[in-house]
């Protein structure tokens, strides 16, 4: 089923969503529906919270060489931690909350994880570039932050001003 995804500036974007404790079957529908919602909006990578559910569960399905998604690729990573980092790489994220803005973010270049998996095995993935990014970005969702908290002060102010009025324009009241 594809869910509705909450868009910036709504309020559960800035919370820290909790750890997964039941590995069930409504876990493995939330999961399945992060799928097919993310699939539809044209994305790469969805947090949880993203569809209002503030559990600490992303998923990450990265294009190959012709831009196009394979779900054998897919990625679900259930209570990450981060153990360890290196270096600093930038790119220009977007994200499905906060559509139609993309700005570059410096991140860093290698990351190795813990995490779980959907039935709450533990599993380890040291990666880099673009997947690095992503399970960066997707993974401050659960600590409720957004990519354009990074921003500097100036384009912080820009974004904000063209947010605005882009809401204004579409008749949303804010
Ligand atoms: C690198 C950088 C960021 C991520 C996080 C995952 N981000 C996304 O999946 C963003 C998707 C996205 C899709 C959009 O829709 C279309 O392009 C049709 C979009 O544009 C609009 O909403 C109009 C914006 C963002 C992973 C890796
Ligand atoms: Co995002």
């Amino acid at each position: 089923m594809i869910r509705q995804i909450i868009t910036y500036p709504d309020k559960r974007l800035f919370m820290r969503s909790n750890e997964v404790e039941a590995f069930d079957e409504e876990l493995h529908r939330l999961l399945d529906d992060m799928y097919e919602t993310m699939i539809a909006k044209n994305g790469i990578g969805l947090a949880a919270i993203q569809v209002a559910v503030p559990l600490r569960a992303l998923i990450i399905n990265l294009p190959d060489e012709e831009g196009k998604q394979h779900k054998e690729d897919l990625l679900e990573l259930i209570n990450p931690v981060i153990v360890e980092s290196r270096g600093t790489q930038v790119y220009t994220e977007g994200c499905l909350s906060v559509p139609e803005y993309y700005d570059d973010v410096e991140r860093a270049e290698w990351v190795k994880v813990e995490y779980q998996d959907r039935h709450g095995n533990k599993k380890t993935i040291e990666t880099d570039g673009l997947l690095a990014v992503a399970i960066q970005h997707e993974m401050d969702h659960l600590d409720g932050h957004l990519f354009i908290e990074k921003l500097p002060y100036l384009k912080r102010k820009k974004f904000e001003k063209e947010w605005k009025k882009k809401r204004k324009k579409s008749g949303v009241k804010i």
